[in-house]
């Protein structure tokens, strides 16, 4: 289904990233991949997962660094040509502000969280239209927690309300030149980020019980959903926030 697309993947830091798991659905069925890491620390582990992918692409990209976001959209400017698709995986916020109450939220912590999880994504989609020379298609992440209070998601609740209105505007400016723009709003899912947060154990239990399903979402579920979206079979959605967590979001009391 993907077969002559090239793909560009924010935010892998191992296996059990969600942006590996829409990387694997995507390889699957047959794009090329550009991976972007962040911070030596992870550059192995992208590394070596990109090394099982033919004709892969592995570039540094700390997206509070302008330049860095250059030089990786430079970098598959120059190995590929072009883009097709991009997926944006990335979120940051320091791990007291998922604590507590979100009235106590520092200047710094709310200005880090917009800027990683929400500024991101307009900074990405600019710098990937020029080469999106055909249309293209942009996949972003959010959380429940934008809409509706979840406690201790706090400040990163009021980032993804960012993103998915970011979402909206994109899909808007990005329209005219057949480039989408779209958010999957997935479950919780026990990934590297997810085990640093408290009770994390508790949240999935609680999600599971009450959803539709009676279970929690997987990380392969949100691959396919980004497969989807990427392909031509979406061709006419742009601008949504597509849940994949089980049903748990249409449920009242
Ligand atoms: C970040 C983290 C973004 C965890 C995230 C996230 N988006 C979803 N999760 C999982 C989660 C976290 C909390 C929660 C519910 C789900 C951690 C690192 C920063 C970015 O609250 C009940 C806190």
């Amino acid at each position: 289904m993907l077969e002559n697309k090239i793909g560009m993947i924010f935010g892998v830091a191992n296996k059990r990233s969600i942006a590996w798991a829409c990387a694997s659905a995507c390889a699957g069925s047959g794009a090329k991949l550009a991976f972007t890491y962040q911070g030596e620390r992870l550059q192995e582990n992208v590394e070596k997962l990109a090394g099982d992918l033919e004709d892969s692409l592995v570039v540094p990209c700390d997206v509070t660094d302008q330049a860095a976001v250059d030089a990786a959209f430079a970098a598959v400017a120059e190995k590929y040509g072009r883009l097709d698709f991009v997926i944006h995986s990335i979120a940051f916020a320091p791990r007291e502000a998922l604590e507590g109450e979100f009235v106590t939220t520092t200047r710094d912590a709310f200005r880090t969280a917009l800027e990683i999880s929400a500024f991101s994504l307009t900074q990405i989609a600019l710098a990937a239209s020029p080469l999106m020379k055909d249309g293209g298609s942009i996949v972003t992440m959010s959380y429940y927690g934008a809409e509706k209070v979840v406690s201790n998601y706090n400040v990163m609740g009021v980032a993804k309300a960012a993103l998915e209105s970011s979402t909206r505007y994109l899909a808007a400016d990005l329209g005219k030149q057949n480039i989408r723009v779209n958010a999957i709003s997935a479950g919780p899912i026990n990934t590297l980020s997810a085990r640093g947060v408290k009770n994390m154990g508790t949240l999935l239990g609680y999600v599971a019980e009450k959803s539709p399903l009676k279970r929690n979402v997987s990380a392969a579920e949100v691959g396919n959903t980004a497969l989807f979206l990427v392909s031509d079979l979406s061709s006419g959605i742009t601008g949504e926030t597509i849940y994949v967590d089980c049903g748990y979001n249409i449920m009242g009391i």
